[in-house]
């Protein structure tokens, strides 16, 4: 008997294999490439800030810093890393070149660079031992390299574009397996170019050759590497420095010049950035790049306004949960190690992430469709509650609407649902609507358009339910291949911040605007405005504030807010501030940029030097070498020494 199979288990197997295969969808659109799927499963990155610019307290390096003073005293990769890996971020981006020129690592393109620092002696390599703390702290690693070089003498000409390609070659080739190679928009301007102190102006449409020339170089040593500028190739800005992407932001994307030019890095239409293009031409999802303090680089003065690890989830939210991905910005301190404070948060919301996310809710559901592929296994609901990214439920060819109905096995609170598409068949899904049975009827509970990679729709506060029901429309037929719910896990966070500043805050009862009528009506809220309410000036002349001091004082430093609406018009790139005893003869106390203000609009700090009382303070906004009328204050902050 043993060797006999009987005619009904034959039956059923032949009846199986009988069965007409059903087909996978076939993909729509723009389709995400080997290299972008890895990217998109690493959600969360870090990028590291950390040349002579730290030493100076400032946000853009001039190009003039004398590399004697890069000299860190405790410099420790791994304490960095391993903060970063605390956080849940699977790589690590070393800026081994910022605007200021200076190179991490010993580069045969110039003398500027570690080599002429004193740190080990001029025979370090920072961006080797960022390498290697990453790797062993299981970190994929990748590198920024400025396009923009304050410091060379031939910025602008073809041997600087050149030069610049040999460093990215370099970068390329010594550095093990790179997951991006990032470069930013902010190129040409001013600089110390060698000791010329200049305007260099380039045309960012030819100078660099990105197509032609760069990006060729990192395709061939580094086809994994993600090219990041803000039009892509592989990944895009978000056009913002706040880590949110759009609540709709796909990410398909047709890049945009301006004015009819040929988009290229620094020259695009940032407005679409955001928000992608839906059916755009190119797979090209956006990364969310935000500082983990106000600035990129490490200013003493902000050890207090380190994110929490609330704010974080948030971004995380708007990022990872838009589809996107996040990279948030580490400054370590001039000695070489990330501020306690930076520790702390990364820690505290590694561990929101991970409680947040161990526990599905909806693992046990019961979900039944309206609808499935060919009415085949293959492409059934199990696949929603697998944890695969690419297993996936489907609908028929010619079923474009459908819904599942979700009984839920568990009395616990949710307030976070994800959703999954199985990106490998592009961003098929145009929304979907979720409703809670509820009170005997089926009640409207939350909805979300751009679906893609992950979804995470966050409800106002936590419920329970019994069922759910999703109604998803596309224009093909619908692959969806997850379905989750979670809590947001509260945790208790330890309030170790400084607060230095604070106590040397000049009140602002201490202050007077003088002749207020100068300028356009409510200018006496910048000086102490709870309610962040921005103040522009439109009168038609340029009119500096001028204060006045209910006692002379000498200055420590100024804080400068500028508008909070995300609009650029009227924010200052420059400032003087000039300090008098008769309103008569001023002398300037502080005059330079507000560095990066456009893209990240936060709170400036400003150090004054100079010793001298004054009674009276004097603020110019410029823009570039030029003043202008209209400009926004949101706050202003006086410090005394
Ligand atoms: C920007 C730069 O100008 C900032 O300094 C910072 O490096 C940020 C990540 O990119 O474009």
């Amino acid at each position: 008997m043993k060797n006999i199979v009987s005619p009904f288990v034959f039956l059923l197997f032949f009846g199986i294999a009988c069965q007409p295969e059903v087909n996978a969808p076939e993909p729509y659109g723009a389709l995400p490439s080997e290299r972008q799927l890895r990217w998109h499963e690493m959600e969360m990155y870090s990028l590291i800030h950390y040349t002579p610019t730290t030493f100076q307290n400032k946000e853009w390096g001039y190009g003039d810093a004398d590399p004697a003073i890069f000299n860190p005293k405790k410099f420790d990769a791994d304490q960095i890393a391993n903060a970063a890996a605390a956080a849940g971020f699977k790589g690590l981006i070393s800026v081994a070149k910022h605007h200021d020129g200076f190179c991490l690592w010993p580069t045969a393109t110039t003398d500027y660079s570690v080599a002429a620092s004193p740190w080990k002696d001029g025979k370090g390599d920072m961006v080797k031992e960022f390498m290697e703390a990453s790797h062993k702290n299981s970190l994929d690693f990748g590198v920024y390299l400025s396009a923009w070089d304050r410091n060379d003498t031939r910025y602008g000409s073809p041997e600087y574009a050149e030069a610049y390609r040999e460093q990215l070659t370099e970068l390329m080739t010594q550095y093990g397996d790179l997951f991006t190679s990032w470069h930013d928009g902010a190129n040409g301007g001013d600089g110390y170019y060698g000791g010329l102190k200049e305007e260099r102006i380039i045309d960012r449409t030819t100078y660099y050759e990105w197509e032609e020339k760069t990006w060729p170089i990192v395709r061939e040593h580094q086809p994994m590497a993600m090219i990041f500028s803000d039009i892509g190739p592989d990944m895009r800005w978000v056009g913002n420095e706040k880590g949110f992407a759009a609540e709709t932001s796909w990410a398909t994307f047709t890049p945009e010049g301006l004015d009819g030019q040929k988009p290229v890095p620094g020259v695009v239409n940032s407005d679409k950035l955001p928000e992608g293009t839906r059916n755009g031409e190119f797979w090209i999802p956006a990364e969310c790049d935000v500082p983990h303090r106000p600035g990129w680089f490490y200013h003493p003065e902000q050890d207090d306004q380190v994110k929490s690890p609330d704010e974080l989830f948030e971004i995380y939210l708007k990022s990872v949960g838009r589809g996107a991905n996040m990279n948030l910005g580490l400054a370590p301190m001039p000695d070489g190690v990330l501020h306690p404070n930076d520790v702390a948060s990364l820690e505290q919301f590694g561990e929101k992430i991970e409680k947040t996310f161990e526990n599905n809710i909806a693992k046990n559901a019961i979900i039944i469709a309206s609808n499935t592929r060919g009415d085949s296994k293959k492409f059934g609901v199990q696949n929603l509650l697998d944890e695969d990214r690419y297993s996936y439920w489907a609908t028929d060819d010619d079923v474009h609407q459908a819904e599942l109905e979700i009984s839920i096995n568990s009395d616990e609170y949710f307030d976070l649902i994800r959703l999954r598409e199985n990106i490998k068949l592009g961003q098929r899904i145009d929304s979907i609507k979720i409703e809670n049975w509820s009170d005997q009827r089926w009640q409207p509970l939350a909805q979300a358009t751009s679906i893609g990679a992950n979804r995470l729709v966050k409800l106002e506060n936590p419920i329970q339910a019994k069922k759910l029901k999703i109604t998803v429309y596309a224009p093909v037929a619908i692959t969806l291949s997850d379905f989750a719910l979670f809590k947001e896990e509260q945790t208790k966070q330890e309030d170790n911040r400084l607060n230095v500043d604070e106590k040397l805050r000049i009140d602002a009862e201490q202050i007077k605007i003088t002749n207020p009528e100068l300028y356009a009506e409510g200018v006496e809220a910048i000086l102490n405005n709870p309610e962040q309410i921005t103040w522009v000036n439109d009168k038609q002349e340029l009119q500096p504030l001028v204060f006045e001091l209910q006692e002379e004082k000498t200055l420590r430093g100024f804080s400068y807010l500028p508008r909070q609406d995300g609009e650029k018009e009227g924010i200052p790139t420059h400032y003087i501030l000039e300090g008098s005893m008769d309103k008569n003869n001023w002398e300037i106390l502080a005059e330079g940029e507000f560095s990066n203000i456009q893209n990240n609009p936060t709170l400036q700090h400003i150090e004054i030097a100079s010793d001298k009382e004054v009674k009276y303070i004097r603020f110019t906004p410029k823009k570039g070498s030029d003043l202008i009328q209209k400009y926004s204050v949101t706050e202003i902050i006086f410090y005394k020494k």
